[in-house]
């Protein structure tokens, strides 16, 4: 291996891959090209550590971690290995030697965005502290040839892109089709007794290649290297020519397409379901390919599955991966010859389920029919499973409603959460609200039966990404005022901060931070949007994707009562305000594309508007994605984690504005909970009813017409969708869905809502009070570090051993 801890070594070794990989030199590379060469030489450090950590786990007996995700939303590498491998410095030097702006290389590496939201980036979070906490993991989910839609705004609408990110993003994956596993589909059921012992045979059925392509993940500050697995989906049947002779061309090229749709794109709803087929195909896909992957390995070192849940844990997020369960019953019953009660007493101690929505339109529920035919053995052990749960449940409760309520499968739908509740070790949700919600609400029965099996595991973020790479100014005052980078490693040192709370120069410079972080993200807008931000603004920042639950129209409702003043008294004295926004919605989602359309309009309106000039100042930022999200979390000051009460699991973009300063207005709502416990009233902006109040209120019967007939300012903001913009478009449609349903309650918490933005204004008048409120944000975000959310998974969930930091 080459060295490349010197920046004439690290020169040397990207011009040797450029010329083996291709053939030019330094001069002659393009930017892509140069991004692709630093890769490979990163990924040979790593790769020989990959190989170690293997090695040791192997020899040592470990316990292994298997984490199982339709997403992982990684964002771009090439940086954040350099740093993890402790060897940044030498490649940005390098590259600028080489005649590159490092800058520019590391943009040039596209996203991989194998993920729409929260619950992808957790998992990439997670990944890092993983190796970071030196616990033997893998990842796995399915190498899709494009992630998430890349979002245009074209006359104010969103327009979707398809993201082909593998022609440079490529160069993190390793194939390895010596790997490879077969997954069946559909075919017939033959069964016979042999030996007193029941076979099943699937006759007919159709086959497809699991291909891996894997991705080392390097942990901070220590040489283990885990692995994301990515199946590629590829057919086994090379193109038949002898059905071209018969005329059957078409249909030989019909099936190799068919097979290899199955990871071509990834699904862009976010907590919402489609049920389309192809996303049960490539739930089977992935799950089957990776729990036949570890038996296999389990079966190589140990000889015996007996002892399967003694070394393995699967970890599912979300209900996605939840196949896990009747495909590790198939294996052990049909491949390794056990029993039901023998498989079932390794599946149940195998598997932990981890709930990331509480929304009912998202909890996956599938027609029985396309499971039967689809996947006829998984079938008959998930009726088998439902059966004698139905039996227990039965038992306990002797109460027809229950039963029927706790079903898993009822009314021709299977309910993969009730699978998951009934199947696994460990049901955990990720904030302390959201699990009591599981516990007392949605799986409340349940845990009557089995309290012990439910967990709560606040969520966290890789604060080495999230604060250290991305806020290299932030980062360096940290180090300074901490005394050293203990903080890495161990982030509650980040209270050392507190110390400096009254102290005016530390503060300054802490503004100072912030005020240069803005600059760089209004050049980032200009060149993005052509609008000029006005940097002496208080920088007010929705970035999230666009659900109603999320409540990006109560942002714009407030918006436009300002607006509103504006035009009352064009000499009204007011702090410059810019409100900014970044979401995708899913394609199918017509009210969350009217609100983007809605967002635009307004921006249009008031950006051009002489009376908002240098007060006001609306901008949609096209195409929010993690690396948007790395220039944007810095430059914020205000925070919105506005969701009603109840429905947000925990949030995890709270976490990063908190960690880089910005204030939050918000509900007390998800990880806002924990927020609020650490930070008090004084350092936060809440408003809105709570959730036990939205659910009394939901009760009661809520009508939206009487708040808008008794509040003059609502009632002329909701009047205002209706007549439209300057654009001549009207949003009846929406202010009428407010008026008659108002699901999500915007109205109900509108004039709390802009009184804590009142709050918010006059708080940013004192910058020194301000500052010491940013300063004591820093200092108490410790607590949502990854770090501390993977160490408890593997002390309360897991039971594996790590790495102590401290
Ligand atoms: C089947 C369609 C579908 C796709 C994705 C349903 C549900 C999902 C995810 C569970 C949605 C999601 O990302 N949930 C978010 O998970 C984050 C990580 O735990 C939480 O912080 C967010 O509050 C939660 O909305």
């Amino acid at each position: 291996m080459t060295s490349i801890h010197s920046v004439e070594k690290m020169k040397k070794a990207i011009c040797d891959k450029l010329k083996l990989n291709f053939g030019c030199t330094a001069d002659e590379a393009t930017e892509g090209q140069m991004m692709r060469a630093s890769a490979l030489v990163l990924r040979e450090i790593m790769a020989d550590r990959e190989i170690a950590t293997k090695h040791e786990t192997r020899a040592k007996k470990a316990r292994q971690v298997h984490y199982l995700s339709m997403e992982f939303l990684m964002g771009r590498s090439l940086k954040k290995n350099a740093w993890n491998l402790g060897v940044g410095e030498y490649l940005s030097k390098a590259i600028e030697e080489l005649g590159f702006h490092a800058s520019d290389v590391f943009e040039a590496e596209p996203d991989a965005a194998l993920g729409n939201g929260g619950l992808g980036r957790l998992a990439a979070c997670y990944l890092d502290s993983l190796s970071t906490l030196e616990i033997p993991a893998t990842g796995y989910s399915i190498c899709y040839e494009m992630g998430i839609f890349r979002q245009r705004i074209v006359d104010g609408q969103q327009v979707e892109l398809p993201d082909e990110w593998k022609e440079l993003g490529s160069a993190w994956l390793l194939p390895k089709p010596q790997e490879a596993e077969h997954v069946y589909f559909g075919g017939t059921l033959r069964k016979f007794w042999d030996n007193d012992r029941l076979h099943v045979v699937n006759e007919g059925a159709s086959e497809v290649l699991a291909v891996p392509c894997d991705m080392e993940i390097a942990g901070y500050d220590t040489d283990h290297v885990n692995t994301l697995r990515l199946w590629d989906a590829k057919s086994t049947t090379p193109m038949d020519m002898s059905l071209f002779s018969q005329g059957e061309y078409l249909r030989a090229m019909e099936q190799h397409a068919m097979v290899e749709t199955i990871a071509k794109v990834l699904y862009p709803e976010d907590n919402h379901i489609e049920g389309k087929s192809l996303r049960l195909k490539q739930q089977y896909f992935f799950v089957s390919a990776t729990v036949q992957s570890v038996v296999r390995k389990h079966i190589e070192t140990y000889g015996t599955v007996m002892n399967f849940h003694e070394k393995n844990v699967f970890q599912i997020n979300d209900t996605h991966p939840a196949l896990v369960i009747p495909e590790l019953m198939r294996i052990l019953m049909d491949d390794a010859g056990l029993d039901w009660d023998e498989a079932w007493g390794i599946t149940r101690q195998s598997v932990a389920y981890t709930n990331h929505t509480v929304l009912a339109e998202a909890l996956e529920r599938w027609p029985q029919e396309l499971i039967e035919t689809l996947l006829p053995r998984v079938w008959e052990i998930i009726v088998e499973i439902a059966r004698r749960y139905q039996d227990e449940v039965d038992a306990y409760y002797q109460d027809p409603a229950k039963t029927a309520e706790m079903a898993i499968v009822w009314d021709g739908q299977v309910r993969m959460a009730n699978l998951c509740v009934a199947a696994c070790r460990t049901i955990n949700g990720v904030s302390a609200l959201h699990s009591d919600i599981l516990r007392n609400d949605l799986f409340r029965y349940q845990c009557a039966m089995t309290p012990e099996k439910f967990q709560n595991v606040t969520n966290g973020i890789d604060h080495r990404r999230w604060l250290s790479e991305i806020n290299p100014g932030l980062d360096a005052l940290i180090v300074e005022l901490t005394k050293g980078k203990k903080y890495l490693l161990y982030p509650q040192d980040l209270k050392k901060l507190e110390k400096y709370a009254d102290d005016a120069a530390v503060l300054e410079r802490l503004g100072d931070v912030k005020r240069k972080n803005k600059e760089r993200l209004a050049k980032y807008v200009k060149r993005d949007t052509g609008i000029v931000l006005d940097t002496g603004a208080v920088f007010d920042v929705q970035a999230k994707r666009l659900h109603e639950y999320k409540r990006q129209l109560l942002n714009v409702l407030h918006i436009i009562s300002l607006y509103h003043a504006l035009q009352d008294d064009p000499n009204m004295a007011m702090q410059p305000h810019a409100f900014l926004f970044g979401a995708k919605a899913a394609p199918g989602y017509a009210v969350a594309k009217r609100i983007i359309r809605l967002i635009n309009s307004l921006a249009d309106q008031v950006n051009n508007d002489p009376v908002c000039r240098d007060k006001l100042q609306v901008a949609f930022l096209e195409n929010y994605r993690v690396s948007m999200a790395e220039t944007l979390m810095p430059a914020s000051e205000v925070s919105q984690q506005i969701s009603l009460a109840g429905k947000e699991a925990s949030g995890t973009g709270n976490m990063k504005f908190m960690m880089n300063g910005a204030l939050t207005i918000g509900t007390l709502d998800g990880a806002n909970v924990e927020m609020h416990e650490v930070l008090g009233d004084e350092n936060m902006f809440l408003f809105g009813m709570h959730a036990d109040e939205v659910a009394r209120k939901k009760a009661e019967g809520y009508m939206p017409q009487m708040v808008y007939m008794h509040d003059e300012k609502l009632h002329r903001v909701v009047d205002q969708l209706k007549y439209g913009f300057r654009d001549g478009v009207s949003y009846e449609d929406l202010a009428q869905r407010l008026l008659m349903n108002d699901e999500y309650m915007l109205l109900e918490d509108f004039e709390s809502y802009c009184e804590a933005e009142a709050r918010v204004v006059a708080t940013y008048a004192d910058a020194k009070a301000w500052n010491r409120m940013s300063l004591l944000n820093i200092a108490r975000s410790g607590i949502f570090a990854a770090d501390r959310a993977v160490a408890q998974y593997a002390d309360n969930i897991w039971h594996v051993p790590h790495r102590k930091l401290s």
